[in-house]
C-alpha cells in the first residue's frame, strides 16, 4: 500500500475521529510491510500538522484536535508494541519537553525512534521541571538528554534547562541534544542555546547521535 493512500486513509479516520479505523489503518500497513518509521514520519506527523492547521483555520474544532491527538497517541502505542526493536546496547537516555510545554507527541517519537534502536529511554513527557530531569539523568546515568520545544516563546525555558544541566555535576557528562518546531523553522538558534546537536525529525535525530560521538561517556 501507498504511504500517501495509508496517509489519506488516517487522516480521514482523524477528522472522523473514529479510533478504530485509524489503529485498522495503522495495522494494516504494518501488516503490508510498511516500515514502523515510515509510518511514524509519513503518516502520524504529517497527519498531526495538518490537524494543526485545521484547528488553526477553524476547520476542526477543540475537542476535535484533542480527540485526534488522543487517537494518534493510542494507535502509536499499539503499533510499537508491534515491532521487534533492536536488543539493548547499553546505551540511555533521556527524552523530556520542558516547563509549560504540553506538545509531547514529537518527543515521543524521537523516544521510540531511539528505543528501537536499543537504548533504553527515559520518556519524561510533557512539562517538566529542570530539577527533576537532572534527578533522572543523575539516577540512571544517562549519556543523552533530549529536549524538545514547540511553542516559539519556549525558547528561554530551553536555554535555562540546558544551563540549569551544565551547572550540575552529571552536566559534565551528558550530551545534549535539542529539537522540535521552531528549531526547524530558525536552524542555528540551537548553537546559542548551549547544545551539543540537534535534528530536525526523529529519523535524523537517531542518526545524528549515532554519527556524533558519545563514547567518552564514563559514569
Ligand atoms: C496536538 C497539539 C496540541 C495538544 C498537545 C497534546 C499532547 N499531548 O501533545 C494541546 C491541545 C495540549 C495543544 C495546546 C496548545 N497548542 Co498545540 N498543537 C497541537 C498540534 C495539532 C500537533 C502537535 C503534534 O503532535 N505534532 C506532530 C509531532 C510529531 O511533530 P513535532 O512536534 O514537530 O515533532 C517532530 C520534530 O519537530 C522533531 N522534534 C520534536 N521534538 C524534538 C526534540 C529533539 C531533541 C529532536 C532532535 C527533535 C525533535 O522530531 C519530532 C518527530 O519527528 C500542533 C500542530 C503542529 N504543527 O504540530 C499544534 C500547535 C503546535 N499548537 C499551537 C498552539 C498555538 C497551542 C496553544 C497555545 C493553543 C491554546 N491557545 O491553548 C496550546 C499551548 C499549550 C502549551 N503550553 O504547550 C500552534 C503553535 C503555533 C506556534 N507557531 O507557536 C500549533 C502549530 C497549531 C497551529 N497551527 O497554530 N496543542
Amino acid at each position: 500500500m501507498q504511504l500517501t493512500t495509508i496517509y489519506q486513509d488516517y487522516l480521514e479516520a482523524l477528522r472522523i475521529g473514529d479510533r478504530r479505523a485509524a489503529l485498522k489503518t495503522a495495522r494494516a500497513a504494518i501488516a503490508n510491510g510498511t516500515d514502523i518509521h515510515d509510518l511514524y514520519m509519513e503518516v502520524f506527523q504529517p497527519a498531526m500538522y495538518e490537524v494543526g492547521r485545521l484547528w488553526e483555520s477553524k476547520q476542526f474544532s477543540v475537542a476535535q484536535e484533542h480527540l485526534a491527538t488522543a487517537i494518534t497517541q493510542s494507535v502509536m502505542a499499539q503499533v510499537y508494541v508491534t515491532v521487534d526493536g533492536h536488543a539493548p546496547i547499553g546505551r540511555t537516555m533521556v527524552a523530556t519537553c520542558i516547563g509549560g510545554e504540553m506538545h509531547e507527541l514529537g518527543i515521543h517519537m524521537v523516544a521510540d525512534f531511539f528505543e528501537m534502536e536499543g537504548w533504553e529511554v527515559c520518556y519524561l513527557g510533557a512539562n517538566m521541571p529542570a530539577h527533576d530531569v537532572i534527578h533522572m539523568l543523575d539516577r540512571k546515568r544517562a549519556e543523552l538528554l533530549a529536549i524538545s520545544v514547540t511553542l516559539g516563546g519556549h525558547i528561554v525555558q530551553v536555554r535555562e534547562l540546558i544551563e540549569a544541566v551544565r551547572a550540575a555535576p552529571v552536566g559534565k557528562r551528558v550530551k545534549i541534544m535539542v529539537g522540535g518546531q521552531p528549531l526547524n523553522r530558525a536552524p542555528e538558534t540551537w548553537r546559542t542555546l548551549g547544545a551539543d546537536f540537534t535534528a530536525s525529525n526523529a529519523r535524523e535525530a537517531v542518526r545524528t547521535v549515532m554519527e556524533e560521538s558519545c563514547h567518552d561517556y564514563h559514569p
